[in-house]
């Protein structure tokens, strides 16, 4: 029998060969002998290898960029290799590159706080927040697909939403969301552009939330947010009634909908769960764009709120019912379907965006927009697409995904006889979010798929107590998924998208007049100080600004003298413009630490409160002479 007869009866030769007891099994069928004798299995499963696994030096077809969950960074991985590439700080503080510590990263942590947030965390010695929980990253879009300007991301932990520049990738802007409480569920406007940025806010609070209103959860709100993605300011916001979960939008520009469980606005387990109708708030952005311009709008901090709740003004929102707790919410690259996945129920709900206009235009019954409720299995979280009609969704409790086709889901809905399941593969264990290589965009390929699990248990090398998550990636271009590779990682990486590597064009070298590291440029200026050449020490009073060029394997200045007790302020210029020719900046024994990439300038500001001889050193290793890449802060003791 041929290769290929044998994959028609439906026994691939990955299948048979990546079998530890392949050998065996083959042995036994009739089949075994010619496939044997025809090819080694060294050499089949190199083949197989070769789709997943680069050799030394291959770059990947795929960016995959990362969330990290509770560890609050992005990541950056070569994708399938799953490779990891880099680890760009965002809501939590890095050691290697000073973010939370330099003046650069402090104004971007801090610029978008609010009033009382500043003054909160003044009184407790602190500028921002130290932690983030940093869920869902994805890209802007241009008509609807990426388009390699930003990625955006959501910070569960302390409501905020942040913004990834592609060129440098670094973080330009965080903002802290007024009026709203953990912000979950985020996802930028597909057509025609971003645009808008749409956040939920998921856990309920009193909208004026100053001690005045306490344990009185029917005063409680929940807060949908739409952020304008150029600027990085809040646009408008939309009260709305239960928890919201989740968010996507339509690629016509014209609606973002919202997963929400506790429809019941409960406070507990038991009152949450209740009831076995929860729903998908349904948000019309003309109209609420029209509302916020005619003054149908409460002004809180700054920004126009339009009642959106349930029973309220129906011109704004539409509550579509679905089974009990919904969790993922994923617009399929058809343009037109959007998969509402159960959680405590075990269908998935497809809503036609087609049928939207009706809710709002004609008052259609909201169920009207569900054209599709298949049965897949217990726990459905997230579903991805192949750009091919099929859509592949994790069951958390079964421990597996399954993939099942859109267009039989919806004619079985309807009546006919058929099965919208294809096939289901094991995942190890628990997957929540999937996603398929630019399977949230029109140009959704069909080639792989993630599998984001939440529990690797016996997969790895024990690690104690902690395990790390476990990533499988699938080959889905088969009607059978196959698991080709586990990958461990550290907490938690929760969601992530891939994106085809040449939309993303990424720099090697900084502009001088970068805006990221403006604020130096300007005071430079003022000190007559010209970054790129010069090596200065400038007193102002008790403030001292050190100007430092470095070129491997030197520093511009090998010693500088301050007084103890001086607010200091050291700005680092790399005047080195070959790719990969990164300093750093090191003062040992004051806790300060920053990247300097090629042609940036990078500064950090301290007091100099102990007096002695304090070295600095590059701890970037950038030369042969690296280790000598150092110099001396000297600092007088007071009173000398
Ligand atoms: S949600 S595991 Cu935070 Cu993305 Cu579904
Ligand atoms: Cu410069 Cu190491």
């Amino acid at each position: 029998m041929s290769a290929e007869e044998t994959r028609k009866k439906g026994f691939s030769r990955r299948s048979l060969l990546t079998a530890s007891t392949a050998g065996a099994a083959v042995a036994g069928s009739g089949l075994g002998t010619a496939l044997i004798s025809s090819l080694s299995p060294g050499k089949a499963l190199a083949q197989d290898k070769a789709a997943y696994h680069l050799e030394p030096g291959e770059l990947d077809p795929y960016y995959g960029f990362w969330s990290s969950g509770q560890t609050g960074e992005l990541r950056i991985l070569g994708f399938p290799s799953m490779r990891e590439l880099m680890r760009v700080p965002v809501f939590n503080r890095c050691s290697a590159t000073g973010w939370g510590q330099t003046n650069e990263s402090l104004k971007v942590l801090t610029e978008g706080l609010l009033p009382e947030t500043k003054e909160f965390l003044a009184a407790r010695g602190m500028k921002t927040y130290d932690n983030g929980d940093l869920h869902h990253p994805h890209m802007s879009f241009t008509d609807g697909t990426y388009d390699g300007r930003y990625l955006f991301m959501n910070d569960k932990a302390n409501t905020r939403v942040a913004r990834v520049r592609c060129d440098v990738m670094k973080c330009d802007k965080i903002i802290e969301i007024p009026n709203a409480h953990d912000i979950h569920g985020m996802r930028p406007q597909k057509f025609p552009r971003t645009g808008y940025v749409f956040a939920n806010g998921e856990h309920e609070a009193p909208l004026v939330n100053d001690g005045k209103v306490l344990d009185d959860p029917s005063q409680y709100v929940n807060i949908f947010t739409a952020i304008d993605g150029d600027e990085m300011k809040v646009a408008w916001q939309v009260m709305v009634s239960g928890n919201l979960d989740n968010t996507d939008c339509d690629y016509q520009g014209k609606y973002a909908f919202s997963t929400s469980y506790n429809s019941e606005m409960g406070m507990n387990l038991a009152e949450m769960t209740e009831n076995e109708l929860d729903h998908v708030v349904v948000f019309n952005l003309k109209a609420i764009e029209e509302g916020v311009a005619a003054g149908d709008v409460q002004m809180l901090n700054g920004v126009p709120i339009i009642d959106g709740r349930k029973g309220q003004n129906k011109k704004y929102t539409r509550y579509i019912p679905i089974p009990n707790s919904p969790h993922g919410i994923n617009t399929a690259p058809d343009k037109r379907h959007v998969v509402v996945n159960g959680k405590l129920s075990p269908t998935v709900s497809i809503i036609d965006v087609t049928k939207l206009d009706a809710l709002f235009e004609e008052d259609a019954d909201p169920r009207s927009a569900v054209v599709g409720e298949p049965e897949l299995g217990l726990g459905p979280l997230h579903t991805a697409y192949d750009g091919k009609g099929n859509c592949f969704t994790t069951l958390f409790l079964d421990s597996q995904v399954v993939k099942w086709n859109m267009d039989k889901a919806i004619r079985a809905f309807a009546g006919e006889d058929v099965d919208p399941i294809i096939s289901k593969v094991d995942v190890h264990y628990q997957p929540g979010h999937n996603s398929t290589s630019m399977g949230e965009t029109a140009e959704a390929d069909g080639a792989w798929l993630i599998s984001m699990n939440k529990f690797s248990k016996d997969r790895f090398l024990n690690t104690g107590p902690l395990k790390p998550e476990n990533e499988q990636v699938i080959d889905i271009s088969g009607d059978e998924m196959k698991v080709v590779h586990d990958g461990p990682t550290f907490a938690e990486p929760h969601d992530s998208i891939i994106v085809r590597s040449d939309i993303v064009k990424p720099v090697n070298v900084w502009k001088r007049d970068d805006p990221m590291f403006a604020d130096a440029i300007e005071q430079a200026k003022a000190d007559g100080v010209v970054l790129d050449e010069d090596d200065k020490i400038i007193r102002d009073g008790n403030k001292v600004r050190v100007y430092m060029t470095s070129v491997a394997p030197q520093f511009g200045l090998e010693k500088f003298t301050v007084k103890q007790g001086d607010e200091v302020t050291v700005y680092v210029t790399n005047l080195d413009d070959i790719d990969d020719v990164t300093h750093g900046f090191c003062l040992s024994n004051y806790g300060i630490a920053m990247e300097v990439a090629p042609q940036a300038t990078a500064s950090v500001t301290f007091t100099a409160d102990r007096p002695g001889v304090h070295w600095f050193y590059c701890q970037w290793f950038c030369h042969a002479l690296h280790m000598e890449m150092r110099g001396r802060m000297l600092v007088e003791p007071r009173g000398a």
